[in-house]
């Protein structure tokens, strides 16, 4: 059920009979991927016998904005597994209780005595134990604070949606990293930097008059899988953002989010100060620059009391920053932490810069520009690294500074939006390449000292730790353009939450969760999402190649790529191949050539395979990822003609057996980007 629903039929008994007729009918008519993973249409048959005897009420005691989300969650979220109302009360009256809430919101958890557990769970874990209260069995969801009893909710239900035991429940837990973050690159015309789900979900020019209810639809589901932190605005920022008209409507989304315990952070653009104050300069050291900024921070929280903070790009891609008077890094973060720390704001430092010096090697560039002020940061700033040191290519080895500043605080940046990775028309399931970044080896303080822990702190001992993503949502009905999409939104919050947590566990969560529950057809698309990012890899850039992608838009292949102003932006920079170099030798050139037709045969045999499952998934869906995946096959086809087809001309060599004939020629490949 989602706030759309709400809206639509009024109160909330009327609003579930309709939704099950409305979940009845959808296997016929469709199903169009709103609902995301929080689907709670009726349970399998086997299931429902099970659960019945386990849930039979909620009890929700207390009021407040989060509680209320929390209680009708569980009521909505129950009813409609079960497939029947559950009713919701303040008393245990029956066997099959479901108790959530905190000591203080709820005399039955408090008359329980878990201080000492709920203590070890900080301020957002939950446990949820199988009990008897007096006479009767209950399923009770505690936690310190009303938002870690809503995550315990999202919890429970996410047991019940993947067809989990519930009858003997013994579970904690707590989230691994702090900040847990989308990144919007959302400009403030609506259009999203690398968005391929339509418009931005910030509806600027009509907030803070006009509220859209999919702002609750999206902190709903961000809260499902706990994401804590949302920021809104692009990193190639505009300084409006800052002005006190956009502060009154970012107030009026921060309201929304609040309950569901998404806080807002804002990208603040480093020459403001000038701007939006009228100074001359925005020299970090300058007193009335510092001036400024505390002044600003002040307002912001004024209006929004439990802003995140800041996020900066600063002396990159051509945004202002510190270096520009001549001052470095250190100087412009803590500044501006200055300014924030009175709040207990953060500021999010990118290390998303490279400078061109003689000699320029790219991959090393953020190292060469950051590693050196190791342990001179505020003690709110954290330094916001890309997981890989050129741009969220297809793979990539780990950054050199994790591991590289032990006295830093070090975040990673991931990206869910498919910049590099065929947008939102190719399905490619992320987390196998988080996977493979989170457990690279460092080697910083011996073996096993991964990215893992440094991010999450336990290397290091850094006290702020955080996970962003940058975000693959917009206004697409579906959310994310591709249905599979979602499923790294998906992937990205359990990760951020859990960082350990398997590619397989979370893909068969959430295919229950999405797509259906029936074993073969789990087992079936899992396999599918499973092999997909490495037949990306294979069809686009193999043996590590990388950016050698269409300049600007970063769509389809372009490895001849020479025009573009700086040398670090040209395929040909990457890639180096001469008559000495790439493909030459005769065994790179054969196993380069058979990975791209791996890559595609992938594509085909997974197309088969979605064609079998028809009559399984909803037809609306079933057929809206059909046509993606023919697309998919034709931008795998182009890849590895387009590639191979410009690779060979330093080769020379036939293209080996068992790897078709391009379809055109070389120069009808460079003469026209693939379109999406
Ligand atoms: C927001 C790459 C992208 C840019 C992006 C930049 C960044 O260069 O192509 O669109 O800008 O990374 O992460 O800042």
């Amino acid at each position: 059920m989602n706030s759309e629903q709400h809206r639509k039929y009024g109160s909330l008994v009327g609003c579930l009979v309709i939704a099950m007729l409305f979940a009845a009918a959808s296997e016929a008519q469709g199903d169009d991927g709103y609902r995301l993973w929080c689907r709670y249409d009726q349970l399998p048959a086997q299931a429902l016998t099970r659960y019945r005897t386990q849930v039979s009420e909620i009890v929700v005691s207390g009021k407040s904005a989060t509680l209320d989300v929390l209680r009708a969650e569980l009521v909505d979220g129950c009813s409609g597994l079960l497939g029947s109302p559950v009713p919701s009360g303040v008393e245990v009256s029956r066997d099959g209780a479901v108790v959530a809430g905190t000591p203080q919101s709820s005399p039955l958890i408090k008359s329980l005595h878990w201080e000492a557990q709920l203590a070890a769970l900080g301020p957002e874990g939950f446990c949820i134990h199988s009990v008897r209260l007096s006479t009767h069995r209950a399923i009770v969801i505690a936690a310190n604070s009303e938002l870690g009893a809503l995550y315990g909710t999202f919890h429970f239900l996410r047991l019940m949606q993947t067809l989990q035991p519930i009858d003997k429940l013994d579970v904690s837990q707590k989230p691994r990293l702090q900040l847990r973050m989308l990144d919007h690159w959302d400009n403030l015309d609506g259009s999203i930097e690398r968005g391929y789900a339509g418009r931005s979900l910030w509806n600027w020019s009509v907030l803070p008059d006009v509220i859209d209810p999919r702002l609750q639809d999206y902190a709903r589901a961000n809260a499902s899988i706990g994401i804590n932190g949302s920021l809104l605005n692009n990193v190639n920022a505009n300084a409006q953002i800052l002005t006190a008209e956009y502060l009154r409507k970012v107030v009026a989304i921060a309201d929304v989010f609040r309950p569901y315990g998404v806080r807002v952070f804002l990208s603040a653009r480093f020459s403001a100060p000038i701007d939006l104050g009228g100074l001359k300069t925005a020299d970090p050291l300058d007193p009335e620059v510092a001036a400024w900024w505390k002044k600003k921070a002040d307002e912001i929280y004024q209006f929004i009391p439990d802003f995140g903070g800041f996020v900066v790009k600063a002396n990159s891609e051509g945004q202002p920053g510190p270096r520009t008077y001549n001052r470095n890094h250190v100087d412009g973060a803590n500044m501006l932490a200055a300014a924030l720390a009175p709040h207990k704001g953060v500021v999010i430092w990118r290390a998303f810069v490279y400078d061109m010096k003689p000699g320029y090697d790219r991959a090393a560039a953020a190292y060469d520009n950051l590693q050196p002020f190791d342990g001179q940061f505020a003690p709110n700033v954290l330094l916001q690294v890309k997981n890989g040191p050129i741009d969220f290519q297809p793979r990539e080895p780990f950054h050199p500074l994790f591991g590289a500043m032990p006295k830093t605080q070090l975040m990673l940046e991931l990206q869910l939006t498919q910049e590099y990775l065929g947008f939102s028309n190719h399905l490619v399931f992320l987390p196998q390449m988080w996977r493979e970044v989170l457990d690279s080896d460092t080697y910083s303080k011996g073996s096993g000292s991964t990215v893992m822990k440094v991010v999450d702190g336990r290397l290091y001992h850094q006290s702020l730790t955080g996970m962003a993503g940058v975000a693959n949502t917009g206004s697409d009905r579906n959310w994310t353009g591709h249905q599979f999409a979602q499923a790294n939104w998906y992937a990205f919050g359990r990760i951020a939450w859990n960082p350990d947590l398997a590619s397989s566990q979370i893909a068969d969560e959430w295919i229950k969760m999405t797509f259906t529950q029936d074993p073969k057809a789990v087992e079936t698309i899992a396999g599918i999402m499973l092999g997909s990012r490495e037949a990306a890899v294979d069809y686009m850039t193999p043996l590590g190649l990388h950016h050698i992608m269409w300049g600007g838009t970063h769509y389809g292949p372009a490895p001849w790529w020479d025009t573009e102003p700086r040398a670090d932006w040209n395929p040909v920079y990457y890639h180096r191949a001469d008559e000495l170099g790439l493909g030459f030798d005769r065994t790179l050139w054969d196993e380069l050539a058979l990975h791209y037709q791996r890559g595609v045969d992938w594509v085909r045999t997974t197309r088969r395979e979605w064609d079998n499952l028809a009559g399984v998934i909803d037809n609306e869906r079933h057929a809206e990822v059909a046509k993606k995946l023919a697309i998919q096959e034709r931008d795998a086809v182009w890849w590895r003609d387009a590639v191979l087809s410009y690779f060979q001309t330093f080769s020379k060599r036939p293209l080996p057996s068992g790897v078709e004939q391009p379809a055109r020629t070389l120069e009808e490949y460079k003469a026209k980007s693939l379109s999406w």
